[in-house]
């Protein structure tokens, strides 16, 4: 595994030495957000998870290596590099691997490294999940299947309403994941707090939340957990018109017959466009506050 696998000196030690780390993704960094708000933001963030007190461990594909702990370097040129940059979920791991490729890695891909560096936490924006329309199309992001067999936790803001939240909620309980509201009862959509769909728990502490998956494994129940954490009240958008956004961006899709793993950049990159810089600067700002509330998690466990 290890001519895979390649763990940066900061994060290695870290790890011996049972100190906190938290996992950050890539695909956020190359499709996610438009260069060079994306390099910025990956670097404050993993300056945030240190002011909180604990080691960032970015995560991507470089020459087909599994990078867990990426430099600046790393971390520019994939912002840089962007769409050109493979989009890498659990499917696409041994293909770049093996071909020696570069990937930009998805939360399902991320939570793969982190565990096989042996990370429990990781921080990002939103996950994937059920698509609109996905009862015809089947489109159900491989995040929903790596989150109920991985053992890693992922902090997100919830779900952007780009996806069928009821759907994506049914989906997690089939699976047996848990889905934690942080400080609310509601799921959370993202760039609003609110969704109107209930979550099971709500949990109000980092050491709650570290108690219930710490609990979790100790019985040996397999997959990881979701913890929604919604975005602070004062960085939130109007949700009428992020829904109006959101509207626009899916019905371009459909009428141009987008699908597979186009589809969710697409939309993120339509929506971006549709609100303006409003909508960037909300979602850099939820990034903060989950990487803050994961390192304070990964410090509890
Ligand atoms: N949702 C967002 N921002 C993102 C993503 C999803 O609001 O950047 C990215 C994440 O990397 C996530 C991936 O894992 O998209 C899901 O893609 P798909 O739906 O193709 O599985
Ligand atoms: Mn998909």
């Amino acid at each position: 595994m290890l001519e895979y696998l390649k763990i940066s000196e900061e994060v290695k030690q870290a790890l011996s030495e049972s100190k906190p780390v938290v996992a950050l993704e890539s695909t956020i960094i190359s499709h996610g957000m438009p260069y060079p708000k994306n390099v910025e933001t990956a670097l404050n963030v993993e300056n945030i998870v240190r002011e909180n007190g604990a080691v960032p461990a970015t995560i991507c594909i470089i020459k087909g290596k599994l990078i867990v702990g990426a430099s600046a370097d790393e971390i520019e040129y994939l912002g840089k590099t962007g769409l050109k940059v493979t989009k890498a979920s659990r499917r696409d791991l041994p293909i770049l691997i093996s071909k020696g490729m570069d990937g930009a890695t998805t939360v399902a891909s991320t939570m793969i490294g982190a565990h096989l560096a042996g990370i429990k936490v990781f921080a990002t924006g939103g996950v994937g999940g059920v698509h609109r329309g996905a009862t015809e199309t089947m489109d159900i992001s491989a995040d929903l299947d790596e989150l109920s067999n991985t053992p890693v936790m992922v902090v997100c803001a919830g779900c952007k309403s780009i996806l069928d939240l009821k759907l994506t909620l049914e989906y997690l309980e089939t699976k047996g994941v848990p889905v934690i509201g942080y400080g609310t009862e509601e799921l959370p959509a993202f760039y609003t707090d609110k969704s109107g769909l209930k979550v099971d728990y709500r949990l109000d502490t980092p050491k709650e939340v570290a108690d219930a998956f710490r609990c979790k494994m100790e019985l040996g129940l397999k997959g990881g957990m979701l913890v929604a954490n919604p975005i602070p009240s004062e960085f939130a958008m109007p949700s009428d018109v992020v829904n109006k956004a959101i509207e626009t961006a899916v019905n371009e899709a459909n009428a141009l017959g987008i699908k597979g793993k186009e589809i969710t950049p697409f939309l993120l990159d339509k929506i971006q466009k549709l609100t303006g810089g409003e909508s960037l600067e909300s979602n850099i700002k939820l990034v903060y506050n989950n990487a803050k509330l994961a390192s304070l998690i990964a410090k509890e466990l």
